[in-house]
């Protein structure tokens, strides 16, 4: 069976919250495989690079505030479909459009604090499991 791979980050607000081991459960309920995983902070120089494609829009410098305010729960996760199921899984970017039952739903409060990150791409779920792990890391 072909299996492909995604990277996700349990941003600071949930991790705040004290919401990580029902979502790590309900990722792992949902099928998919932890290849690697770890609790870390963000420095502000991590969380630029981290989101750089985003460094013109307003709410830039508030994203990165915000990533960096405590530590967040990075992993990279495998499924097949990964990348496409993950983002069913969490649900729309702000919770007030999110489908019942998800992540976001679940458990953000807002479009800018929105509880977890979950690539939009295989190309950059490559990307960002490289940034958060090393290859003696990955399993
Ligand atoms: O892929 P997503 O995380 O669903 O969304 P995205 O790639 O468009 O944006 C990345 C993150 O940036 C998103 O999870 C939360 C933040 N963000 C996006 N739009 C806004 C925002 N934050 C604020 N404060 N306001 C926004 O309009």
């Amino acid at each position: 069976m072909a299996t492909n791979r995604t990277f996700t980050m349990i941003k600071p607000d949930a991790v705040e919250n004290g919401h990580t081991g029902a979502i790590l459960a309900q990722i792992n309920a949902a099928g998919f495989r932890i290849v690697a995983l770890k609790k870390t902070q963000m420095t502000k120089n991590d969380a630029e690079n981290f989101y750089e494609v985003h460094k013109e829009r307003p709410f830039f410098g508030e994203l990165v505030e915000f990533m960096t305010r405590g530590p967040i729960v990075a992993a990279i996760l495998e499924k097949e479909n990964a990348v496409e199921d993950f983002r069913t899984l969490i649900g729309a970017t702000n919770p007030a459009n999110a489908t019942e039952g998800t992540i976001r739903k679940l458990y953000a409060t807002s479009m800018g604090e929105n509880a977890i990150h979950g690539s939009d791409s295989d190309e950059n779920a490559l990307i960002e499991g490289n940034f958060h792990f090393s290859g003696r890391e990955q399993f």
